[in-house]
């Protein structure tokens, strides 16, 4: 699974620090750290969730949200299962190109990627400038998932990682993605694996990404 916010080709200021990297380490780690360094490139975490009874490991790719690493990043796109793509909910400029940024992840990567629509910091209320109802319009003119989420006080953060994990393994048993090119970004564990070969990846693990993958 990928892990990047909306960017946008003109407005550098618009690119960064929409949370991110937070939202990783509220994942990984269970903790906020209020003053974090931009992404450099492309960061990496992981972590063990149990879905219909099966251990499924995510690997998931922080990537930068500066132009600068455009082209690193959009490399990552193409390997990966699933996306979440974060906006800022008190900076309206994080959410006017999520257009731009969607058609550019949509041309990069596997037309089944699971993406997610995240409009994180929830906690700011008093600082909102993206309505929740606009969030929710957006997502589903697009056909996106959509949630609003705290990295600051863990507000929804478990949730939209495993909410598309779900989706990504919903996908796996339905037999939309192949299981067995791993460029789709889902690997299949030792254990899973005559399960897998049995049928439409029932048994089969899902998440991460890319390269890697899971189980
Ligand atoms: N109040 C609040 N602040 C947050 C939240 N998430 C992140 N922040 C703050 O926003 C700033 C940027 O967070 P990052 O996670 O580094 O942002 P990023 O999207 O990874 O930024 P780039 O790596 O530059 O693309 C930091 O100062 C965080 O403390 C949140 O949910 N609530
Ligand atoms: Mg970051």
């Amino acid at each position: 699974m990928t892990f990047f916010n909306k960017f946008n080709k003109n407005l550098k200021s618009s690119i960064t620090s929409v949370g991110k990297s937070c939202l990783l380490l509220q994942f990984t780690d269970k903790r906020f750290q209020p003053v974090h360094d931009l992404t450099i490139g492309v960061e990496f975490g992981a972590r063990m969730i149990t879905i219909d009874g099966k251990q499924i490991k995510l690997q998931i790719w922080d990537t930068a949200g500066q132009e600068a690493f455009r082209s690193i990043t959009r490399s990552y796109y193409r390997g990966a299962a699933g996306a979440l793509l974060v906006y800022d909910i008190t900076r309206r400029d994080t959410f006017n190109h999520l257009t731009t940024w969607l058609e550019d992840a949509r041309q990069h990567s596997n037309s089944n990627m699971v993406i997610m629509l995240i409009g994180n910091k929830s906690d700011l209320e008093s600082r909102r400038e993206v309505k929740k109802e606009e969030g929710e319009a957006f997502a589903r003119e697009h056909g996106l998932v959509f949630m609003e989420t705290s990295a600051k006080t863990a507000a929804n953060v478990e949730e939209a990682f495993i909410n598309t994990a779900k989706e990504i393994y919903e996908k796996i048993q339905e037999g939309v993605f192949d299981i067995h090119n791993e460029a789709n970004g889902i690997k299949i564990g030792p254990q899973h694996y005559t399960n897998a070969n049995a049928g439409a990846a029932k048994g089969a693990g899902a998440g991460g990404a890319a390269p890697g993958g899971c189980c």
